[in-house]
């Protein structure tokens, strides 16, 4: 018999509503489409979300905890045996090496389960490991970094307010391919800032490449790559030279003279020489975004990754705040959602005073840079990483220099990796655990909502059950911790409440009274007093609770003073730096290498879904038709593009869409699926472009790579490929 299951897809923050149809005899996906009856989100939706149960039928999924006996080969293992082995190896490298020997990572993924992300918090807190890396050291950093020294707090939900927005100033985001998401969701986000153009809004778009979206918008501004900083303060400094400035309204700031100061001490023609962006244009934008009825400046990944990332992403900011569009319709706005954000992080931010071993850096945010992870593994001296955890990740595809971290992991003594599939973090994993897919989960994620743009929630129901046996992410990691006799969450008597209330629900029969991640979000939900649990049930499309509301920042702010810090010393140091470094251009290396995503893939998974399109799986590097000649590359043909840490072969496209000098690769592909089961051959499409990032070069203050402005040179691939056959560009 078939059923209809209403909940929203998770594999981008877009959270599309969905209605799924599902065969309850098989316990399969029959049919997924979106929900017409979710308030919020209809309208919204993309073959990923359409084609999310090819994942759970994926034919190389594992379906039972593997144990690596020789190098490639794996043989099934119960849970039992697993965990057992799993945490006495645990136990035996921490009693030798001490908490830190044990080093983890979770990847993207993980932020759409809180009941996983909740366990995953307990379990480090029960290793009490500081070796703790995530993704964010590879995506938004910067913004945490920005946020704790302006605000005081590491994660705040700012959500733009699209539909009363007169000028959109899109910098690094190419929201027509990968959504109007980043750390917020707004379903629909693109389509909604070109409406607002054909009703005369502005937009004005900032990439290196003429994007989908830079295409379809009133102006398009090439940046070279990395130099977003140098456009941002010119068109700060020219907004506060014509008068455009005004005093933010809604929240209290302190420093704008000091920030007056700093754009008075730059130079125009400087600074557009620096982003290569004409003077002109930089006045034209700054007259534009500072006399617009409302505006906002928004920046994403094409920000972040680079080694200017947080200085762009706090100049961005800072537009906002000086013009005041913070906390103001048609700018950007604090969403409270429905729990205390503040109470709930600091329960989960366990503050992680752990400095790197040997680059001494402490956490962004509570976790270190994947870039770190290599020499912290293979450097041997006290507190080595031995043994580690990958969850929900990819990181030797996703983070820079992945040979090198490839080949850290395969001289661990322990590797663990809990994962749908085998891919190429997970090669020399010890054990491999089965993951679920986020339909064959069910529970309610509340730091959601502080990023919707409207009040929003949605319970996530569960479509189909996990295949026979297969726990859920959050049972694994708490038997872990269990099994390991160490304090879930690092607190006493954790365990005990834990072995309490599974007794109680053994000898009553009701699995609910067992403590599990339900308990968790119905006390958030209700300490939050906002809204009631069985209300949120109810509303099984998804419920807008409110309207959005202006003027709640001011209460969030958490700094000494309670007032908006608009600039922090070391950002004003760092500018003043940047200012005095002249720029370098590498002769070797000609060419800046930047990032995009393709609509069909995620991050690095996806790629390999049968019903995404077969097109989009070779990689090409797009390039400039005067840097092809130079090159002497044609259309079509294949290439090597070579960097100073690493090589790939790809084929190229030549299109005027590049700016010159600027060659474009996306990311996510490359990375082998593995066959642990049969041992069959590992499927792979495309090359992994981040072999040519290096690990050493990054944002001082987001510690994330220079994803975006990698310096390469370009060659036709059959060449001998020396530094002495360097093609002779130079950057406009
Ligand atoms: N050059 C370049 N590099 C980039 C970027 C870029 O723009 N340019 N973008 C960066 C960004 S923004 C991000 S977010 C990172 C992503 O970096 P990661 O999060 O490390 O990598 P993903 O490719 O998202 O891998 C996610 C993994 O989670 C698994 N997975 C998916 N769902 C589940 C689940 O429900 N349970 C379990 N157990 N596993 C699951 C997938 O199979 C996959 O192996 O990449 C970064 N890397
Ligand atoms: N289909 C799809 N959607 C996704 C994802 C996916 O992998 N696939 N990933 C999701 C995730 S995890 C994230 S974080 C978001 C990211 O969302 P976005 O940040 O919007 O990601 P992109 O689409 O890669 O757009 C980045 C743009 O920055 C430009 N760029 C590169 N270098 C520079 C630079 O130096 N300066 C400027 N100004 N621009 C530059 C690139 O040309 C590109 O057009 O997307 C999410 N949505
Ligand atoms: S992947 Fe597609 S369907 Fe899923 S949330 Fe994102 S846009 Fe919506
Ligand atoms: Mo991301």
């Amino acid at each position: 018999m078939a059923k209809t299951v209403n909940t929203y897809c998770q594999i981008c923050i877009t959270n599309c509503g969905l209605e799924i149809q599902v065969d309850e005899a098989s316990n399969r996906v029959l049919s997924i489409a979106p929900d017409r009856q979710n308030p919020y989100s209809w309208g919204d939706f993309c073959r990923k979300g359409k084609t999310a149960g090819e994942v759970i039928e994926h034919p190389r999924r594992i379906t039972r905890p593997m144990r690596r006996v020789a190098d490639g080969e794996y043989v099934e293992a119960t849970y039992a045996e697993a965990i057992a082995d799993i945490a006495h190896r645990l136990n035996a490298i921490i009693d030798r090496g001490g908490p830190d020997a044990v080093a983890t990572y979770h990847g993207n993924p993980m932020g759409f389960s809180f009941s996983t992300t909740t366990f995953w918090t307990g379990f480090l807190d029960a290793i009490g490991t500081g070796n703790r890396f995530w993704v964010g050291s590879l995506d938004e950093n910067n913004v945490h970094v920005v946020f704790e020294e302006l605000y005081g707090t590491g994660y705040l939900g700012l959500v733009p307010d699209i539909d009363a927005c007169d000028c959109f100033l899109l910098v690094g985001m190419d929201p027509a391919q990968s959504r109007f998401n980043w750390l917020d969701s707004n379903p629909s986000g693109w389509n909604r800032v070109l409406q607002r153009q054909r009703d005369g809004a502005d937009v004005i778009v900032v990439d290196p490449r003429r994007s989908t979206s830079a295409e379809r918008a009133r102006t398009h501004v090439a940046v070279l790559p990395g130099q977003d900083w140098a456009f941002l303060l010119g068109v700060l400094k020219v907004i506060v030279e014509l008068g455009l400035d005004k005093r933010p309204s809604a929240v209290p700031v302190t420093g704008i003279d000091a920030v007056k100061r700093l754009t008075a001490e730059a130079d125009l023609d400087q600074l557009a020489q620096r982003c290569g962006v004409e003077r002109a244009v930089i006045e034209d934008v700054a007259r534009r975004f500072g006399s617009a009825r409302t505006a906002m400046c928004l920046s994403h990944t094409g920000v972040s990754h680079s080694e200017y990332g947080t200085i762009a992403e706090w100049l961005g900011q800072l537009l906002n705040i000086v013009t005041d569009r913070l906390d103001r319709p048609g700018g950007r706005r604090y969403e409270r959602g429905y729990v205390d954000l503040q109470r709930v992080l600091k329960l989960f931010g366990s503050p992680n005073r752990h400095q790197t071993r040997l680059r001494r850096n402490p956490p962004v945010f509570g976790f270190h840079s994947v870039a770190e992870l290599p020499d912290e593994i293979t450097t041997p001296g006290p507190g080595q990483i031995r043994a580690m955890v990958i969850a929900f990740g990819n990181p030797v595809v996703s983070g820079p220099q992945g040979e090198a971290l490839d080949a850290a992991l395969a001289g661990l003594d322990l590797l663990v990796a809990v994962d749908l599939v085998q891919r190429e973090s997970h090669r020399h994993a010890h054990w491999l655990i089965p993951g679920t897919h986020w339909l064959e989960r069910e529970e309610l994620s509340p730091l959601l909502a502080n990023v919707q743009e409207r009040p929003f929630v949605q319970y996530a129901q569960r479509a189909v059950s996990p295949p026979d046996g297969v726990m859920e992410e959050w049972e694994f990691f708490t038997e872990l911790a269990l099994a390991m006799g160490r304090n879930l969450f690092g607190r006493r008597g954790v365990n005990r409440v834990i072995r309490a209330t599974r007794w109680v629900a053994a000898r009553t029969g009701r699995r609910a009274l067992a403590l599990n991640p339900e308990w968790v979000s119905r006390l958030l939900v209700a300490s939050g007093r906002r809204l009631k649990w069985r209300d949120i049930r109810a509303h099984p499309h998804g419920w807008l609770f409110g309207e959005p509301r202006f003027g709640d920042l001011a209460d969030v702010i958490v700094t000494d003073d309670k007032q908006v810090h608009a600039a922090p010393d070391r950002f004003l140091r760092a500018v003043r730096a940047a200012l005095a470094t002249p720029p370098s251009t590498d002769e070797e290396f000609p060419l800046l290498l930047v990032n995009k995503r393709v609509r069909e893939a995620m991050n690095s998974w996806l790629n390999e879904s049968p019903g995404l399109f077969a097109a989009q799986r070779t990689s090409v590097v797009e390039v400039h038709p005067r840097d092809a000649a130079c090159a002497g590359v044609h259309d079509g043909d294949l290439v090597r593009l070579t960097s100073s840490v690493g090589s790939v072969e790809l084929r190229a496209k030549v299109t005027d869409a590049m700016r010159q000098g600027v060659v474009c690769v996306p990311h996510g592909w490359g990375s082998r699926v593995f066959d642990p089961v049969s041992g069959a051959a590992p499927q792979s499409f495309g090359v992994n472009r981040n072999a040519l990032v290096s690990n050493t070069r990054l944002d001082p203050f987001s510690q994330v790579p220079a994803f975006n402005s990698t310096a390469v040179r370009l060659n036709p691939a059959a060449q001998h490929d020396t530094a002495s056959s360097k093609t002779d560009v130079s950057l406009p």
